[in-house]
């Protein structure tokens, strides 16, 4: 473990906005988690604020679009056809009712829609019917988001041209907690996946799950793993497991709430510029520690009653829920004025003897 003075410092490091790094070593990430709750809290906010604005949290909708009867083993999906848990699967939903329903997501507020898929790696040709739907989302004025598993380098390319925003795929975990989770597609596969998403010029949407068992050490690895990608994702879900009855998780210890709130205020600090979203899981967390969670950074959320498969929390809850922290859901226009506001005394850099304020990216 660091000593105080070797924790990184925000103010300290920083000599320019564009405070991204990529080298983030064990050391420093556990620092960050061994900060105390209020030094750690104060940190990610004032991070936060450098970039975002604080009582702004983005709304994505999820669908499911092909459910169930999936070749993975991944432990916690009720999804995979290896594990009995009652879900129903269902083909390919018709473009007309993924359409109705991105319609509804835009009426009820929403400003990215995501389409989520029980495939292992999908085909060419449902790349095609894909493709066709984030046409048809699109052309509604939302975001588009897709997680089909596997990509590979041509279907990526077809999906950007079909306008694809974000494509979302999930390391999940650190690599060394990886293979007691899924043993079906490797660690390797998953950031091949991602390399080829980002060099199709998709906007990478990727994080994990926490509450699978896993230790501290493999949440600090797991960060790092995302943080020291050469470029940072540019939405990074953090769920928490939802346990579901026939998978192998399901009996898994639930987290402290305090180590769900660690998790997204060291992944803020990690990655300053990118939406950090308290995703799966929100319907058994109280109120408070997702106000909590907003405090740390998290600055996006799944909103509609249903995730893919399990229960989010009622519209009207997060509604009321909004109303009390006086917090509002980022506009698109929000969305694209970027902050990168200097706190004060920090951000200065040193010109041949005379002190700068470094004001641009
Ligand atoms: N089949 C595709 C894949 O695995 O990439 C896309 C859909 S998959 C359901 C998307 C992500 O949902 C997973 O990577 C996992 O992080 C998350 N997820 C699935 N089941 C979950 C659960 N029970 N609790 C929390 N997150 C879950
Ligand atoms: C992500 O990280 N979380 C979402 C989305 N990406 C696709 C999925 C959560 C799924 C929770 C279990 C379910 O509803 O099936
Ligand atoms: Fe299949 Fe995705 Fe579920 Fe894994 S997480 S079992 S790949 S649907």
């Amino acid at each position: 473990m660091l000593a105080e003075a070797q924790v990184p410092n925000a103010s300290a490091a920083v000599t320019s906005l564009d405070d991204r790094r990529h080298d983030w070593t064990r050391d420093e990430v556990e620092a960050l988690f061994a900060l105390s709750f209020n030094d750690l809290l104060f940190r990610a906010q004032s991070v936060h604020r450098r970039h975002f604005d604080p009582n702004a949290v983005q709304l994505s909708t999820l669908l499911s679009i092909k459910t169930g009867a999936c070749p993975e083993d991944c432990g916690y999906c009720p999804q995979s056809a290896r594990f009995t848990t009652g879900l129903k699967p269902e083909p390919l939903m018709p473009i007309a009712d993924v359409k109705k329903a991105a319609i509804d997501a835009k009426a009820n507020g929403a400003t990215r829609f995501c389409m989520g898929a029980a495939w292992r790696a999908p085909k060419d040709r449902d790349i095609e019917k894909v493709a066709e739907m984030v046409r048809e989302v699109k052309a509604l004025g939302l975001e588009t988001c897709v997680t089909l598993g596997m990509l590979k380098p041509g279907q990526a390319k077809d999906l950007a041209a079909a306008g694809l925003d974000y494509y979302n795929h999930n390391l999940d975990t650190s690599p060394e907690y990886y293979g007691e989770v899924i043993t079906t597609r490797t660690y390797e596969d998953r950031l091949e996946t991602l390399g080829n998403v980002r060099d199709a010029g998709v906007k990478v949407c990727c994080g994990g799950i926490v509450g699978m068992g896993e230790s501290q050490s493999d949440r600090v690895e797991f960060l790092r793993q995302l943080a020291n990608l050469p470029q940072h994702p540019e939405s990074v879900p953090i769920n928490e497991l939802v346990p579901v009855a026939g998978t192998p998780l399901a009996g898994a210890a639930p987290l402290d709430p305090f180590e769900f709130v660690r998790m997204i205020a060291v992944a803020r600090i990690m990655m300053p510029q990118s939406y950090v979203r308290l995703s799966a899981g929100r319907t058994e967390m109280s109120q408070e520690t997702q106000a909590m969670c907003f405090f740390a950074g998290a600055n996006s959320i799944f909103y509609g009653e249903r995730l893919l498969t399990t229960q989010n929390p009622q519209n009207e809850k997060d509604k009321a829920l909004f109303a009390k922290l006086g917090i509002h859901p980022e506009s698109r226009v929000d969305a694209s004025a970027h902050l990168d506001v200097p706190l004060l005394g920090e951000l200065t850099i040193e010109t041949s003897g005379a002190q700068t304020s470094c004001c641009s990216e």
